[in-house]
């Protein structure tokens, strides 16, 4: 019930899809220079990464029809696209893992004169070192990986990544199934560099995962989310915005329970996801036309306040309840920034995490 309220299926915009289509039939309908009438465009995004409404306004708005699929990790999406399963037309990868979709040529430069919104961005987020003139990408949102607890259930003053390695826990947890983040936020959890690929470094991160796999409910990149809500979960390590959307949504249920989200003081993973368009997409001007909209400072703001992660938009930034700004879970200060690193892209090293991951999870 809650899932069906909260997410948008792909089954329901599909059939709104099939009504905005039918009602559309015939207009043409132009959206900028755009006339979509009976095109399709296929995204391929996070889950929960959406405000429900976004989608069926843009099918309105150009009477195209959008077919929508998640997908829950970096890995999961580099697959598709270098398979070329799915062909999808709009995706939003993570910082470091732009930089190999663009060295297998799997991206599309984007046409900036069909992105008048991009000019909102705040530079600030622009010109990063995975696409250092935004050829390939526009920012969507950024975020921490975090750790969300059921106040009601965990016990003691919880702090860092301690609740998610605690005995009380047992069979509570969920993890993120993600190598590189969560191997990342153990080592920082350990007194290491985030980004480490020394051996003794990676062995004592391996120690601490296989020592907790008991205590662990799943590895999980999207339930956490329900999980949490349902109190099955009582910490998780999660996404910021997913954590925070799990407790706006069970203040509604149970008014006195609450997730807390937990920036780990020793430092965490930063991101900026962003918006690309992969070489193999059938309709490119409709990919830019949805990327335009999402650009849009109203849309912005609409997706903001529904997903809780921040925005790169600075025109949208401005229009956002004072309360939400001021929220340091979403808009970590700049002490709590200056602790958190982004994920570097490992090249080859990445055989030696991916080592440890198939240990913890065998
Ligand atoms: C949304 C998760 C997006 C954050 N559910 C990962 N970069």
């Amino acid at each position: 019930m809650r899932a069906n309220r909260t997410r948008i299926s792909r089954r329901t915009w599909l059939q709104s899809a099939a009504a905005a289509a039918f009602s559309a039939a015939g207009c043409g309908r132009r959206f900028g220079q755009t006339s979509s009438s009976g095109s399709q465009l296929k995204v391929f995004n996070w889950s929960d990464y959406i405000d429900e409404s976004v989608v069926p306004e843009f099918q309105r708005q150009t009477g195209c029809t959008v077919v929508y699929d998640n997908y829950s990790s970096d890995s999961e999406l580099e697959t598709r696209l270098a398979t070329g399963a799915g062909s999808y037309d709009v995706v939003f990868p993570s910082d470091r893992a732009i930089i190999p979709l663009i060295a297998k040529g799997l991206l599309r430069e984007l046409d900036r004169s069909l992105l008048p919104n991009f000019r909102h961005l705040d530079s600030k987020f622009l010109a990063q070192p995975f696409d250092s003139t935004n050829q390939f990408s526009a920012p969507y949102f950024w975020g921490t990986l975090a750790v969300g607890v059921r106040t009601d259930f965990v016990h003691g003053a919880a702090a860092g990544l301690e609740p998610l390695f605690d005995e009380r826990n047992r069979g509570r947890i969920t993890m993120l199934d993600d190598m590189e983040n969560v191997v990342a936020v153990v080592l920082g959890h350990l007194g290491y560099p985030l980004n480490s690929v020394d051996p003794d470094h990676l062995k004592l991160a391996k120690d601490k995962l296989i020592e907790q796999k008991s205590l662990v409910q799943a590895y999980t990149s999207d339930s956490y989310r329900e999980r949490l809500i349902t109190g099955e979960a009582w910490a998780s390590l999660g996404w910021s915005g997913d954590l925070l959307q799990a407790d706006a949504e069970l203040r509604t249920i149970h008014p006195k329970a609450r997730v807390m989200v937990i920036i780990p003081g020793g430092g965490t993973m930063i991101w900026i996801d962003s918006m690309v368009i992969p070489k193999a997409a059938q309709n490119v001007e409709l990919a830019h036309a949805f990327i335009n909209y999402l650009l849009e400072p109203s849309v912005a703001v609409l997706n903001a306040k529904k997903v809780n992660y921040a925005t790169p938009n600075a025109t949208a930034r401005e229009q956002l309840p004072a309360a939400m700004l001021a929220d340091e879970s979403i808009y970590p200060p700049a002490e709590v920034l200056a602790r958190c690193t982004a994920l570097q892209d490992r090249g080859p090293d990445i055989e030696k995490i991916e080592q440890v991951w198939r240990v913890v999870r065998q």
